[in-house]
């Protein structure tokens, strides 16, 4: 299948990721996730809350925003927008015009994602990977997975869901490498004002490095 542009592929999946040499966080002895923002309450939902919700396998491709692509992956999880429409809908203040979904991940990291991009049919929160419980180095315990935009959006270890009525602050907004808010990988939305061409061979020459230092905090320790 063809990538999208700029993309080269890799063999298997990589650890990879702002965590860098970090270990990935311990796995809670009993994960939840909790919900924020504009909600009547807020709310802390454990695996049983999640067990009732249908479920749905996704067969993608994964693009990291330095350029790489791991193929033919197979995800398992609860579909965002039924998560949405089910669990978080009803706890909305009511008439919250939602746009903006913060996913916050055990090890501080967060995406900000818009609410319509969240609510596409690829999107899903999901526990497992190729036919196994999620691992650590892929975001244990339970993952974001938006194939159609740059794996930064794809927060792993995911432990917090925040609904907003405008854009959050996002500490990166002025840097130079400011993720691009939609992040879609046909349109190469990389950055907020760097084009994608112009960062390509940059991030190609840090594909290497990254993944070897990733690699050295990864639970497995595969290369
Ligand atoms: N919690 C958390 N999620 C994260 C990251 C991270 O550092 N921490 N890195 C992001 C980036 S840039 C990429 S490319 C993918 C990598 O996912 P993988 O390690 O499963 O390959 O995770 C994304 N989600
Ligand atoms: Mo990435």
């Amino acid at each position: 299948m063809a990538l999208p542009p700029g993309q080269r592929a890799v063999e298997g999946f990589p650890r990879f990721g702002t965590h860098l040499h970090h270990p990935p966080p311990p796995v809670p002895a009993h994960p939840t996730i909790e919900l924020g923002g504009e909600l009547t309450e807020p709310v802390s939902l454990s695996r049983a809350d999640l067990a009732g919700l249908p479920r749905r396998t996704e067969l993608a491709d994964f693009h990291c925003v330095a350029g790489w692509s791991a193929t033919g992956l197979r995800w398992e999880g609860i579909p965002f927008a039924t998560f949405y429409r089910e669990v978080v809908e009803p706890r909305l203040r009511p008439g919250a015009p939602i746009s903006h979904v913060v996913f916050a991940g055990l090890d501080g990291y967060q995406s900000i994602v818009l609410l319509d991009d969240a609510l596409a049919a690829d999107v899903l929160i999901a526990d497992r990977l190729d036919g196994q419980p999620l691992d650590s180095d892929h975001g244990a315990p339970i993952r974001l997975v938006s194939p159609s935009q740059y794996g930064f959006v794809n927060t792993k270890h995911l432990c917090r869901i925040e609904f907003h009525v405008s854009e959050p602050p996002d500490p990166e907004r002025f840097s130079p490498i400011a993720a691009h808010r939609r992040a879609r990988v046909w349109a190469e939305e990389r950055h907020r004002y760097l084009p994608g061409r112009v960062v390509r061979p940059i991030y190609h020459r840090l594909i290497g490095p990254i993944r070897a230092l990733s690699a050295r905090g990864s639970s497995t320790r595969r290369a």
